[in-house]
């Protein structure tokens, strides 16, 4: 019998020839999808930049995103959720020291005549020193501290909670607004933290780390330890704590990180 067109066709596709066409099929695909990759980058870089402000830096679609994002978090978050923690011997002997912006550059700080400054209004506030502080019930906390750099440690510290500093010092009603500013004395590191998080239980001014007071580095003599949150949150050698409606300016947000840097 004569071999018709119709037989070559209807011939079993050889080994070859099947990877032949695998190949060709996922190639296309390849460029189909790495194409569409490039479109959608290209998009993402041509769109607007968002306004300077409160946030910066970010192209505007991802911080529409991060926010979205932010939403869907908030409607989990609850004061009842702990974070883990751990037995005293699992935490790290030696601390990382991280970044020291408003610290190692503060020559006219003196640890000797620090008060914490709470403002509670433009013109009044309150001005508390290290002994009032530790002289309230002391809370320690033994947690993993995660960095956004991509670093965690198991870390040991000490210090009064954040919700019974404020009800102390009769600043529960401030507390109810919507956000807290708190900045390094010099005013050059300053984070802003909404109310959930600043009232959770595991929130604490911490003045010891390991047992003994924080040393300069770790930001003596009085830092935030706020779990909930990502390191760049957890300001070291507090200043000043304000009380607002709107968002607090925030020193890693104007860079462009996500403002509620929760974890
Ligand atoms: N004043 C001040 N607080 C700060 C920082 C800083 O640079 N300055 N860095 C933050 C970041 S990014 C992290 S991860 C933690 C690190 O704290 P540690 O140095 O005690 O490990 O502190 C946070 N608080
Ligand atoms: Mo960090």
């Amino acid at each position: 019998m004569k071999a018709t067109d119709q037989d070559k066709i209807k011939k079993p596709l050889s080994i070859e020839e099947k990877i032949k066409r695998r190949n060709f099929i996922s190639f296309g695909a390849f460029i189909a999808l790495g194409g569409g990759a490039a479109a959608g980058w290209k998009w993402l870089l041509n769109s607007p930049e968002e306004n300077a402000g409160i946030t910066g830096g970010a192209k505007a679609p991802l911080r529409k995103a991060l926010n979205k994002t932010e939403v869907f978090f908030r409607n989990f978050f609850s004061n009842n959720h702990l974070v883990k923690t751990y037995p005293k011997e699992r935490a790290a002997k030696t601390v990382r020291v991280n970044s020291l912006i408003g610290i190692n550059n503060d020559q006219d700080f003196d640890i000797g005549t620090w008060k914490l400054e709470v403002k509670l209004n433009r013109l009044e506030s309150l001005k508390i020193g290290i002994d009032e502080i530790k002289a309230l019930p002391k809370t320690e906390l033994i947690f993993s501290f995660k960095c956004v750099e991509g670093w965690d440690q198991i870390q040991h510290w000490g210090g009064v909670k954040m919700s019974e500093f404020l009800s102390h010092h009769k600043l529960d009603n401030l507390a109810k607004k919507n956000y807290m500013g708190l900045g390094t004395p010099n005013g050059d590191y300053y984070v802003g933290l909404e109310r959930d998080s600043v009232l959770h239980p595991q929130t604490i001014l911490a003045y010891e780390m390991n047992g003994k007071p924080i040393t300069n580095d770790h930001g003596a003599p009085l830092r935030l330890i706020i779990p909930v949150k990502y390191g760049i949150k957890n300001l070291k050698r507090i200043g000043v704590m304000s009380f607002s409606d709107q968002r607090p300016k925030d020193y890693w947000a104007e860079q462009g990180y996500d403002y509620y840097s929760g974890l």
